[in-house]
């Protein structure tokens, strides 16, 4: 037997509270060095010509202050930035995800999202999504790569009410919900140091307010699936993806938000 996977990496507690809560905080995850080598990959990568509102791995968000399209997201990034590929198979963080889904996880879909100064936030929504074949096991890895605050937009996850599924019509579209609809669920702001990840299910509602400071707020997002739940399924997601974000109307308005 793989002795990596023979040693639990997490305490029944940190698996109870998963479950319960639907998020778990793992501080110092990742050591600063591999951190500076996704950020430095992370820096040269937006000087480049890459950045494209037409580039289909692309996605802006408008400014707060003037409207005018951000680059944010890079969708995917392991192909492009091998720190970040390191991050996303690193044997103690597949290890962790084999304790919460109590078999082996794979790679699903992995995103770089820089949140730069004056970016608007995102409306409370679950990353599920009735497509066709989307796993529901998908659950979402995310690293910090600077420190995260409610000043910078930090994430936000709305704790147990996963436990609900999917909250809103199976119709392929994607939805947003009211802090109202979160009744009395607690928010928990990932106030994050580099380094530090947070893991959430892909029914954890979650959101996020605009940068207001003066500094990027980078963070990668990792998600997988189970691998019972569908096997590797990363290249056909993103063949999927792609192939709805041509239908879309991305080309008349290439800053469309779309996760
Ligand atoms: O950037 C954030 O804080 C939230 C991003 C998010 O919700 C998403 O990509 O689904």
């Amino acid at each position: 037997m793989n002795l990596l996977l023979s040693t639990c990496p997490l305490t029944g507690e940190q698996i109870r509270s998963y479950r319960e809560d639907g998020y778990l905080i793992l501080p110092s995850f990742f050591d600063n060095e591999r951190i500076e080598a996704v950020l430095d990959e992370a820096d040269l990568l937006r000087r480049t010509d890459l950045v494209d509102p037409l580039n289909l791995r692309c996605r802006f968000m408008p400014s707060v202050k003037t409207g005018e399209p951000l680059f944010e997201v890079f969708d995917p990034i392991i192909d492009i930035s091998p720190a970040s590929a390191s991050l996303a198979h690193d044997a103690q963080l597949y290890a962790v995800l084999h304790a919460l889904y109590g078999e082996p996880a794979s790679l699903f879909k992995d995103k770089l999202i820089y949140k730069p100064p004056g970016a608007r936030g995102y409306g409370i929504h679950q990353d599920w999504i009735s497509w066709p074949g989307f796993p529901r096991s998908f659950l979402t890895v995310l690293v910090a790569l600077d420190e995260a605050d409610v000043s910078n937009g930090c994430t936000r996850v709305y704790s147990g009410m996963h436990r609900n599924g999917c909250l809103a019509p199976e119709n392929g579209e994607y939805h947003q919900f009211s802090p109202d609809d979160m009744g009395i669920a607690r928010r928990i702001d990932l106030e994050l140091e580099p380094g530090d990840i947070a893991i959430f299910t892909g029914f954890t509602p979650h959101c996020s307010e605009a940068n207001l400071s003066s500094q990027d707020r980078r963070q990668l997002f990792l998600s997988y699936n189970a691998q019972s739940d569908g096997g590797d399924l990363r290249a056909w997601h993103y063949a999927d993806f792609q192939r709805r974000r041509r239908q879309s109307s991305y080309q008349d308005s290439p800053h469309a938000f779309f996760r």
